[in-house]
């Protein structure tokens, strides 16, 4: 069996608490729902380099990466999401790529958004606090 495609995401937090949560504008079948931002390891690159990587596209930030949140959830077949919280080090987050909002969300405003059923666990895992 080949080994799945690693696809990371961020939990990136503003200094208030609150967690980012990105609104997809695509492929169309994903559009409109809400992700931990992120994207797919590219063949050679380590899953942290990956993540700063695709939040500098995405979002035009510098990031780091610091706590893994344990475990990975299944995406279409072939590939897995894994979840890092990161540090926000420079800039704003903006929509820059893949993304028409961004919203903020406080403990209480969680569930407030249509997650992507695939990001629904690992959002749930990493708001639970173990990372
Ligand atoms: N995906 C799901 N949840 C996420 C991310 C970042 C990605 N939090 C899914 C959507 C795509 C695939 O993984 O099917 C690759 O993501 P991208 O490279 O299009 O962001
Ligand atoms: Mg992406």
């Amino acid at each position: 069996m080949t080994e799945p495609i690693v696809v990371v995401a961020a939990a990136l937090y503003d200094t208030g608490g609150r967690l980012l949560a990105a609104r997809r504008s695509a492929p169309p079948e994903l559009a409109g729902r809400w992700e931990l931002p992120g994207g797919k390891v590219e063949p050679g690159e380590s899953p942290e380099r990956a993540l700063v990587r695709e939040l500098r596209e995405e979002l035009g930030v510098d990031a780091d990466p610091v706590a893994r949140v344990p475990g990975e959830w299944p995406l279409k077949p072939g590939y897995v999401l894994r979840v890092w919280r990161c540090d926000l080090r420079s800039g704003d987050p903006l929509p820059l790529q893949d993304h028409d909002e961004l919203r903020w969300l406080g403990p209480d405003e969680i569930w407030s958004v249509d997650w992507l059923d695939q990001d629904v666990p690992a959002v749930k895992d990493t708001v639970s606090g173990t990372a």
